[in-house]
């Protein structure tokens, strides 16, 4: 069995993109893997947050995972800070990162704009995460492909103390979807959707109401040639909504193409509305009945002592190689 990690972070309700590039593959790998599962609260700190709202987004994130079909039987479910294993092994790999690999994460450039007053956190946020990866001495991570470059940051640094210190890291594989890997913004087909972008029509929320979900989608971008293809260069607005369409439906974009051609994009769009509310609506029944039970709190802290079992033999051998304590 090859075991698998990833992560999310607990800041505001997740999307569809979060759920067709990640979430969507975590259910998919826990029936043959064995799975651990992470509400990264750690890295959501590197911009400031209330802390009440900080602690009702974990419980939330983590109910959000069941109600998309994790089962905490077959995956581990806790979060980052509920296992000390992650700010250890962070420091260790902190001594072991250049400054100027981290200057070229273009999710540093973006989020920090090049500002002087940019926090630290931010700057080492991607060792963190490398951290969280190795620490479990894990094979595969799914995810997004926003994050291939932190991924590969993981490799380097996984490779760089293997060849120094002797065989300690196994070097993790990204796991990125055909569809659903990168979606984006409803009303800009050009980046990304993201949780975190003023315009609430940007994204779909998973516990969005069918009629905000109609809104965004009967507005999205499209452009005016009236042809339903896939072409991600010329038509970004039309291609996002295919490959939206293709990932719930699990029809394929060829087939899409058939099926609309002679249409128009009203067609596309209506079509995508319902199999979009259809999709959502099971996770936000689960969702809401998840996350009033007493039970959650319980099964994240099995989860935690479950991950700190797996992890301490691991910081265990990471202190030995380094000649780290006694
Ligand atoms: P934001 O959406 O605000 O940019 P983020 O990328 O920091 O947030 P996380 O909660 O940390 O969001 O991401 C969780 C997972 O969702 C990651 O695996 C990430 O790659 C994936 N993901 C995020 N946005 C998208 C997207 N638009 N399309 C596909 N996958 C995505
Ligand atoms: N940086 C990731 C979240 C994350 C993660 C991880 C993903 C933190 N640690 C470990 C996979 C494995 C993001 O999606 N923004």
């Amino acid at each position: 069995m090859k075991r698998v990690f990833s992560g999310v972070q607990p800041t505001g309700n997740l999307h569809i993109g979060n759920y067709l590039g990640a979430l969507k593959q975590f259910v998919d790998l826990q029936n043959d893997n064995e799975c651990i599962y992470c509400v990264v609260d750690m890295h959501s700190i590197t911009v400031p947050q209330d802390p009440k709202e900080l602690k009702k987004h974990t419980l939330d994130i983590a109910a959000l995972y069941m109600a998309v079909g994790l089962d905490p039987k077959k995956s581990i479910i806790f979060a980052q800070s509920m296992v000390p294993g992650h700010a250890e092994l962070n420091w260790v790999l902190t001594c072991n990162s250049y400054t100027g690999e981290l200057s070229r994460m273009t999710q540093y450039k973006q989020k920090s704009k090049g500002e002087e007053s940019a926090p630290t956190g931010l700057f080492m946020y991607p060792v963190l995460m490398a951290a969280d990866i190795l620490l479990y001495d894990t094979d595969i991570v799914p995810v997004g492909n926003d994050q291939k470059q932190h991924i590969e940051l993981a490799r380097d640094l996984a490779t760089r103390v293997n060849n120094k210190y002797g065989k300690t890291f196994v070097v993790p594989e990204g796991k990125f979807m055909k569809a659903g890997a990168r979606v984006m913004a409803m009303d800009d087909p050009t980046s990304k959707m993201s949780k975190s972008a003023p315009n609430e029509m940007s994204r779909i929320s998973l516990l969005d109401e069918p009629s905000k979900i109609k809104k965004a989608i009967m507005r999205a971008t499209t452009d005016s040639e009236g042809i339903v293809r896939f072409d991600i260069e010329n038509k970004p607005g039309v291609s996002n909504l295919l490959s939206i369409y293709s990932a719930f439906s699990g029809k394929t974009i060829e087939q899409l193409e058939k099926d609309y051609e002679g249409q128009g994009y009203g067609a596309l769009k209506k079509d995508l509305v319902e199999v979009t509310v259809d999709a959502l609506a099971p996770i936000k029944a689960n969702f809401n009945e998840i996350r009033e039970s007493q039970e959650l709190i319980d099964i994240m802290k099995d989860g935690a002592e479950r991950a700190n079992a797996i992890a301490t033999p691991v910081m265990n051998r990471v202190k030995e190689r380094f000649g780290l304590g006694l």
